[in-house]
């Protein structure tokens, strides 16, 4: 499939359909924000074992002034709600599928047994509950849930599949970190819309969400259209997810400051690093701390990515609005020591496994590959529910090499380990990268290297995945297979 020129095309007809010009930026005229909706919070009982109901079900949301979308949501017409738990917990999540369509649901981030990873291979049949239970043995991280239904992955998130997944534990709770849910503590869900004519998502309709991956115009933060939040507290932690299906963000402030990163996707950083941009791929989070002086109002931005490659977000626009009042200042300042990063030395490594991405129109080069039936893969192979591609020892420590052969950027990100990324074309990662994570940004053309240690659940029957985490790519094939045995 070539790839044709669609994006004012795509944009002309959007626009049109929602009745605005310029929908990613704001114009005068669109001043008017929204308070931001707050995700509810699900502890599940406490003490013992932790249960979590969550029904899934089609719903009616409304994102824009009297326009009815047709959406999915748990718990709720639209995303879902926060699931916070604590490690050393034993939790049972009891997922209800209301819906006329089959599911399956993920937890992204999350290390447990395969059976309950909720893959491809767990699907929820209509009508059915499915109830996976675990114990929570990880770092405090900021993890998520989404539909990972194959082929279908991408619109069922779309659609609203998709939620916060919070894990604390014992050296998180002591650093005394803003951890107020919807007071100090926000949850912020960054996804792009389109949106047809009678108010449904328009999805697929041209090639550039096939190959390039879905990019809307219309921002939503949990489901809010330009929002904005009034802080109740001066120091407030942010708890940024990328849940777009394709978009990657460049975030940053409006005004001079740097932002204070202090998390990554697995776990929290070893101390507060600065950055005035902060490049967040689809899958990818971020914890920022915002210590906002008294009476000012701050925007959060995404400003044009510049790594050159197809498709790469150059717009500027807002996601949120933050608005000071008067505020107490924090009684502490903000530690400057926070955990140990486990460290794995690279030359202890059993093995490096080499995975190459693959598109059949973008690669650089010349296609490899024995099995692309669909247009994307990895090494050369299109995902197929019946091969295994990778067996891994248990307990063995990998380093595994990400080559990225096409002149698109893709998110990586496998199942089951938080692994740490060693480098990226040699060079070290970001500093906000420095942290455990479970998805990473490989350039067009580029080579990422991270190093994970394989200590548990040894299962031949059922497979974790491994997989791009741009939405279209992933149900367009480019996904893989690995047992731990
Ligand atoms: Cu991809």
């Amino acid at each position: 499939m070539p790839i044709c020129s669609r994006r004012n095309i795509i944009f002309g007809a959007a626009a049109m359909a929602i009745g605005t010009t310029l929908p990613l930026s704001r114009t005068a005229a669109q001043r008017q924000t929204n308070p931001l909706k707050i995700p509810k919070l699900l502890e599940g009982a406490a003490g013992g074992r932790r249960i979590y109901d969550l029904d899934i079900a089609a719903g009616i949301s409304t994102f824009l002034p009297n326009v009815s979308t047709p959406t999915l949501g748990t718990n709720g017409a639209y995303l879902g709600p926060t699931i916070r738990a604590r490690a050393g917990d034993r939790v049972t999540l009891r997922v209800k599928n209301n819906m006329a369509e089959p599911t399956a649901i993920h937890w992204h981030g999350l290390h447990v047994p395969a059976r309950f990873d909720g893959g491809p291979h767990q699907v929820i049949e209509p009508g059915k509950l499915w109830g996976p239970s675990f114990d929570i043995k990880q770092k405090a991280s900021l993890c998520w849930y989404h539909s990972h239904m194959l082929e279908q992955t991408g619109e069922q998130v779309l659609r609203g599949l998709a939620g916060l997944f919070l894990i604390e534990d014992d050296e998180s709770v002591a650093l005394r970190l803003p951890s107020d849910y919807g007071i100090d503590d926000i949850p912020l869900i960054i996804q792009d819309r389109r949106f047809n004519a009678d108010g449904s998502f328009e999805y697929m309709s041209n090639m550039g969400d096939a190959e390039v991956g879905y990019q809307g115009n219309v921002i939503l933060v949990n489901g809010t259209v330009i929002p904005h939040l009034e802080l109740q507290r001066q120091r407030t932690r942010l708890r940024i997810l990328n849940g777009s299906n394709a978009r990657i963000y460049m975030l940053g402030r409006d005004d001079a400051a740097d932002l204070l990163i202090i998390g990554s996707d697995g776990s929290l950083l070893e101390r507060p690093v600065y950055m005035r941009r902060l490049r967040l791929g689809p899958g990818e989070r971020i914890e920022l701390l915002v210590d906002m002086p008294r009476e000012r109002t701050v925007t959060l931005m995404s400003y044009p990515v510049v790594a050159n490659a197809l498709g790469d977000n150059n717009e500027t626009f807002p996601i949120i609005e933050l608005r000071a009042g008067k505020l107490e200042p924090p009684g502490t300042p903000v530690p400057q020591e926070l955990i140990r990063v486990p460290y794995w030395d690279p030359a202890r490594a059993a093995r490096v496994r080499k995975f190459t991405l693959d598109m059949s129109t973008m690669n650089i080069g010349p296609m490899p590959g024995p099995t692309m039936d669909n247009s994307m893969g990895i090494n050369g192979r299109s995902m197929d529910m019946d091969r295994i591609d990778e067996r891994v020892p248990l307990g063995s420590l990998e380093i595994w090499e990400i080559q990225n052969r096409t002149t698109l950027t893709h998110p990586f990100h496998i199942h089951d380990v938080q692994f740490r990324v060693l480098d990226r074309d040699g060079a070290p990662p970001q500093p906000h990268e420095q942290g455990l994570k479970d998805t990473v940004l490989v350039d067009a053309g580029s080579r990422v290297r991270v190093i994970a240690e394989f200590a548990d659940f040894a299962d031949p029957d059922h497979p974790y995945m491994y997989h791009c985490h741009n939405l279209e790519h992933e149900d367009a094939g480019m996904m893989g297979q690995f047992v731990v045995i």
